[in-house]
């Protein structure tokens, strides 16, 4: 099958070494140059300093926390500002666009036309059959999803996909409304994101979420960096890195890259900054793509080596004895792991390996963080897991300046988790909802991502709404996830910029505009703000300043209150338009349903922002089954790949957000003019025969099965033998839907056998 690739304009990619440093002034140049260009300077740089600060709108990139420490700092970053702008553009799409551009003429254009055509301005429907979005009001918009609803035989026959986006109002809304209609069918964008770390995480220590602070960085002795490009992804956290290495904390990176940001940062916040940067990590740990669990194991080796020769010297045997579970289980599988098994398994020497676990030995306190390189594997629930094996060996849970550290996503995917939009929710959960609104949730499971659409290419998934998100484009196995959307009945896209899922649709869809985080959001009483819960358990208000880019716009909270009204009607005990009218009564709900938020909105006046409880970072307390932390053996099981073919992870470059591609190019990796291009290392390349700028076909190989791309220029990088870096979304035609991670069935986005044909 020859996948269709995104419709780039294709051109040479020009390439040259990537920097020395990160931020810096580049980053400044770069926030004034697309903020002039989206927004205009005077609107865009007045908004822009409301960011993350009390009163004003939460950053719609990552879910990195606000530094409270220093209130008057400007509290974005470049990633930040780009984001930002791309929301607050000044384009907008209406009637007219969608009047001279059919659907057919949309598929051939690019993901970053599309978005660069500006925000959405009106609802739109494309009736069946139809070439062409043409106007709809909002009354019929609604009316069309509740009649298609209420004409489904059974109500898992539709799915309720979120991004991570969505305010805590809004998502608590969805998933009421959702869950009021009779499904669990949520999948959101966690089930590609964390969902791995989630899993990992609850079995192993009781509760999804990590536990630590943002505060906990300035007492870490020691800082390991898995799988994570901070640069890019989170660039207020090299702020935070940087603060923690000027005080002596010892920074590991683990990565497949060394990726600039971590390298070397010139913090654009400081005078000194501008000028002269700090050298972030110590030591850079260049495993192999996937190679992580035997790289994990291998610093565990280690550490019970030392252990041995100088007992009490480094295992925190207290923690162990009291607070854990299969410890003798674990060191006795360690000490049968032989070292040619973790070099082979990791890519990684036994003497750089014995270094990393120097730095661990030698911290009383250590964090680790990890984010996608870790989480989009077959076996990443093990990545997560011996990554908590480590911690424990030195009791590094429950105290200052240490533990677990997820690094999310989006800016709001924990808080969307935490307000119950998940297709898998615990029985407590349902029964303190069935008690407080008075009805009958249901009990049974519901369809995540891959399993959506798997049910809608079966036929047995006809209804799809996303609130939010780019679902068409951020998937894996883009052809065959195409031809499932295109199954269904009615496809409806909550969004706020035209994306690949307005264009691959249902037999009838609708376009739903809505406010974004930066507007006003004026409803019946007055003025609202929502709220979001960041990446350490955080919850902030957030309020926009910008008017609305179009009139037409509803707040997300109005539109899935209309929506639940329609749908439920009169049966409804929940008044679903008051809760829309004053944003305050959704948080009262959220107060009496959902644990750790008594007294919300009270607390939001007066502490500015709440801290959720989190019982292992709190009390110590692991939640999990056998009430200790487990200890769990994973085998290393290197992927196998056959002869002639490589390991290829997806990635994100310094100039897209998600699916929201910028530009071309990714001044980070020193490659501008084309996404389609192929990392590889110099030696795999001479030995295939390729040089620097060849032009290749990639094909991706799964249970016999193909999928192939064409046109992706060679670029030479610093990269393990045998592994390949492509550009998420670009690559995904390549992703086969079956490959998925082991328990969390998360796609493996970062571990795809491929082989290259020359063009
Ligand atoms: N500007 C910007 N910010 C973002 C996003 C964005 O697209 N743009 N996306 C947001 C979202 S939703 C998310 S989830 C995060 C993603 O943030 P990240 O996880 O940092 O993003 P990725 O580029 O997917 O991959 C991260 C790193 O994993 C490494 N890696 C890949 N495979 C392996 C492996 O097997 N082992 C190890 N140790 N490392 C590996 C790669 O080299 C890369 O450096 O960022 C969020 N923030
Ligand atoms: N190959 C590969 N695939 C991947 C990944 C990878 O690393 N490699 N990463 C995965 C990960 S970590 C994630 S999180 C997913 C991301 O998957 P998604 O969250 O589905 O994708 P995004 O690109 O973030 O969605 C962007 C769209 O969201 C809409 N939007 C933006 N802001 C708002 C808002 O405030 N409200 C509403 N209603 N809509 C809004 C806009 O229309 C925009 O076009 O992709 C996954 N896919
Ligand atoms: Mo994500």
């Amino acid at each position: 099958m020859t996948a269709e690739r995104d419709k780039a304009p294709v051109a040479d990619p020009v390439v040259v070494e990537p920097p020395e440093f990160a931020a810096g002034l580049p980053a400044v140049v770069e926030v004034l140059r697309q903020v002039n260009a989206k927004t205009g300077l005077g609107r865009g740089v007045g908004a822009l300093l409301k960011m993350n600060q009390a009163n004003g709108f939460d950053c719609p990139g990552c879910a990195w926390p606000e530094d409270t420490q220093d209130p008057k700092r400007a509290e974005f970053c470049e990633n930040g500002a780009k984001a930002f702008a791309d929301e607050a553009t000044r384009k907008t799409v209406g009637e007219d666009f969608f009047a001279g551009h059919s659907l057919a003429d949309l598929e051939t254009k690019s993901n970053q036309w599309l978005n660069d055509q500006g925000r959405l301005a009106q609802p739109m429907v494309r009736r069946s059959g139809a070439s062409h979005y043409t106007p709809i009001t909002w009354f019929s918009a609604i009316e069309l999803i509740a009649q298609h609803l209420k004409g489904l035989i059974d109500p898992n026959h539709a799915a309720f996909y979120t991004s991570g986006r969505t305010s805590n109002e809004a998502a608590f809304l969805w998933q009421l409304f959702v869950r009021c209609f009779g499904t669990n069918n949520m999948p959101d964008c966690s089930n590609m994101c964390h969902e791995s770390s989630g899993n990992a995480l609850s079995q192993a220590i009781g509760s999804g979420k990590g536990t630590v602070r943002l505060s906990d960085f300035d007492h870490a002795d020691a800082i390991f960096v898995l799988g994570q490009n901070p640069g890019s992804n989170h660039p207020r956290m090299l702020a935070t890195l940087e603060r923690a290495k000027q005080r002596g904390a010892v920074i590991v990176s683990i990565n497949p890259l060394d990726e600039v940001g971590l390298k070397n940062y010139r913090n654009p916040q400081t005078v000194n900054g501008l000028r002269k940067g700090t050298e972030l990590i110590d030591l850079h740990v260049p495993v192999r793509i996937n190679g992580d669990v035997a790289l994990l194991k291998g610093l565990c080796k280690v550490m019970l080596e030392a252990e041995k020769a100088q007992p009490g010297a480094v295992l925190d045997r207290k923690f162990i004895s009291s607070h854990t579970q299969g410890f003798v289980e674990f060191e006795t599988d360690i000490a049968a792991t032989a070292w040619d098994e973790i070099v082979a398994g990791s890519g990684v020497s036994e003497g750089l390996i014995r270094k990393a676990a120097a730095i661990a030995i030698n911290a009383d306190n250590t964090i680790c963080c990890w984010a996608m390189g870790m989480t989009q594997h077959k076996n990443a629930v093990a990545n997560i897991q011996e990554i908590v094996n480590f911690l424990m060996l030195r009791g590094n849970f429950g105290r200052v300046g240490a533990g677990a550290c997820p690094i999310r996503g989006h800016s709001n995917v924990q808080g969307d988790r935490t307000m119950g939009v998940w297709e898998k929710p615990d029985a407590a959960f349902l029964e303190k909802m069935a008690a407080y609104f008075g009805f009958e949730p249901p009990r049974e499971h519901g369809l995540d991502t891959v399993d959506t659409i798997n049910a809608m290419a079966a036929e047995r998934v006809k209804v799809f709404i996303a609130m939010g998100g780019n679902f068409m484009a951020a998937t894996p196995d883009t052809a065959f996830t195409a031809d499932a959307l295109s199954n269904c009945e009615l496809t409806v896209q909550i969004s706020t910029k035209l994306n690949r899922s307005h264009v691959v649709t249902g037999s009838t869809a609708l376009i739903l505009p809505v406010l974004g985080r930066t507007e006003v959001d004026r409803q019946e009483q007055g003025e609202q703000f929502v709220t979001v819960e960041n990446s350490m358990g955080v919850v902030t208000q957030s309020r926009g300043h910008l008017q609305p880019a179009s009139q037409h716009l509803k707040s997300e909270v109005r539109l899935v209150a209309e929506m639940a009204d329609a749908v439920m009607g009169a049966h409804s005990k929940i008044k679903w338009r008051e809760c829309a009218d004053d944003y305050h009564l959704i948080r009262d709900h959220i107060a009496a349903v959902i644990p750790g938020f008594e007294d919300f909105n009270d607390r939001l006046i007066e502490e500015g922002s709440i801290e959720l409880p989190h019982s292992v970072r709190d009390d110590l307390q692991f939640d999990n089954e056998g009430g200790k932390a487990l200890f769990t053996v994973h085998a290393i099981e290197p992927p196998d790949i056959p002869e002639g073919c490589y390991l290829m992870m997806t990635i994100r470059s310094h100039d897209q957000f998600n699916t929201t591609i910028y530009s071309q190019n990714d001044r980070y990796r020193g490659v501008s003019g084309s996404r389609l291009v192929v990392f590889m290392h110099p030696e795999d390349i001479e030995q295939a025969g390729l040089s620097a700028g060849s032009l290749v076909d990639m094909t991706s190989h799964y249970g016999g099965a193909t999928r192939t791309m064409q046109g992706f220029s060679v670029v030479p990088y610093r990269i393990p033998r045998g592994c390949l870096a492509t550009y998420y979304p670009e690559t995904n035609p390549l992703i086969p839907v079956q490959h998925v991670a082991d328990g969390s069935n998360t796609p493996a986005y970062k571990s795809v056998v491929v082989s290259l044909q020359s063009g």
